[in-house]
């Protein structure tokens, strides 16, 4: 009998611990402690699923995704999220959230003012001096978190966001918990509670681009897109909600069935996708579907919100990622399962208001897989 090299003999040969997934920690960088002064090792989490070749990294600072390796159809691994070498990268002012976890309040909040049961909040107006967005200056990305390896899949990150942190009310406990698994899936799932009333949505920032990080806009226009959603929350000229929630169909926004980006991009204009789409909240549903043709990269979206902030990357400027790979506009695409943007300023909108007596929980999948070529 002549062997032939196949994965399974791959598998067989080299027993059932590759049929795993395991966890690596190393150090990422370093951080000074702004209360004790004492420096704290800033550390990365490498999650591989041996079997497929696939994995993620992850730090705690801001609970960030900094890379996810993944093959091709021909078999050649390539990154295929933005992020930075360094850690000073995603400590940079002007770092646009690369890969990291966004509270408490994700998107914007109308001029960073908002009451909850009549006693009003302003918090910091880091949008252009005008509105809230992602969570103030000192957001949920830029902090350091508490991690902790839970299982042989799985880190599980918390953080303590103290009564009063850029201007939100109540000390709010947040644990975020990234797992691999043997198909290939990276499951975020958030919780969080808290002892005051306060609004809180959450989601992960991550930039993909199934071509691979350094393939910028001429690869992007490539991707074909298909949303899982028929309608969208308009926004103004300051990309806030206007409360109305309009159907996509008849709009350069309808996504409902699968279209080449570059034709979608062109179709607004180029002035890109930014838009919450509506989803119906079933995490066993696809959200949205998203394929390279040329790799045959495949990413599937999973997620029991409300909604999807899908984004084209319309205000990237130009700046240098890992391994040098200049990163510039409608260079990656987001996915960021939500609830509605400034829904503290929309009665018609899902609440985003946490009680103390209430978890808050959010759980999102992000799936890689492959096109199949060959049918067998
Ligand atoms: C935000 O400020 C503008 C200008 O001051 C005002 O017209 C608008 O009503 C405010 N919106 C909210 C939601 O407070
Ligand atoms: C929140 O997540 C943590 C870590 O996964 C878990 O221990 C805890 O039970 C969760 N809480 C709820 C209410 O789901
Ligand atoms: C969610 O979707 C699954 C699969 O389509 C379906 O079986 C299930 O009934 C749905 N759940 C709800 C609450 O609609
Ligand atoms: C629309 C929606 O689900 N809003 C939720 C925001 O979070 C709080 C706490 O989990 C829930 O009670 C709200 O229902």
């Amino acid at each position: 009998m002549i062997l032939r090299w196949s994965p399974l003999l791959l598998l067989l040969l080299c027993g059932r611990s590759q049929a795993s997934i395991t966890i690596f920690e190393d150090t990422f960088g370093h951080i000074v402690n702004p209360e004790t002064k004492s420096i704290d090792i800033v550390r990365r989490f490498t999650l591989t699923n041996h079997l497929l070749r696939t994995q993620v990294q992850i730090i705690n600072y801001g609970a960030t995704i900094t890379s996810v390796v993944t093959p091709d159809c021909y078999n050649k691994l390539d990154d295929i999220v933005l992020g930075f070498d360094y850690l000073e990268g995603y400590r940079h002012p002007e770092n646009p959230y690369i890969g990291a976890t966004i509270g408490r309040v994700a998107n914007r909040i109308q001029n960073g003012s908002f009451t909850v049961d009549g006693v009003e909040y302003q918090v910091e107006k880091n949008d252009r001096g005008l509105n809230a967005i992602h969570g103030g200056v000192k957001g949920f990305d830029k902090v350091l978190w508490n991690p902790l390896v839970t299982k042989s899949d799985s880190v599980t990150m918390t953080y303590t966001s103290v009564d009063g942190e850029s201007g939100f009310p109540g000390t709010v406990h947040v644990t975020v918990t990234f797992t691999l698994t043997l198909d290939n899936r990276l499951i975020i799932k958030y919780n969080a509670t808290t002892d005051k009333k306060t609004p809180i949505n959450l989601t992960n920032h991550a930039y993909f681009n199934l071509a691979g990080h350094r393939s910028g806009s001429r690869e992007l226009v490539n991707h074909v897109v298909k949303l899982f959603s028929e309608s969208y929350t308009e926004v103004d000229s300051l990309s806030l909600p206007t409360g109305e929630i309009r159907p996509v169909n008849g709009t350069p926004y309808d996504l409902r069935l699968p279209k080449y980006l570059g034709f979608a991009l062109q179709e607004t204009q180029w002035k890109g996708f930014d838009h919450n789409y509506l989803l119906d909240g079933n995490v066993s549903t696809m959200a949205a579907w998203v394929v390279h043709p040329k790799s045959g990269r495949v990413l599937n979206v999973y997620t029991d919100q409300p909604g999807v902030q899908f984004y084209t990357g319309g205000n990237l400027k130009p700046i240098y990622g890992k391994q040098y790979a200049l990163y510039d506009q409608f260079g990656a695409f987001c996915l960021e399962t939500q609830k509605y943007p400034d829904a503290l300023h929309h009665d018609n909108f899902p609440s985003i208001l946490l009680s103390p007596d209430e978890t808050y929980e959010h759980t999102a999948i992000y799936e890689f897989g492959l096109i199949q070529l060959w049918k067998k």
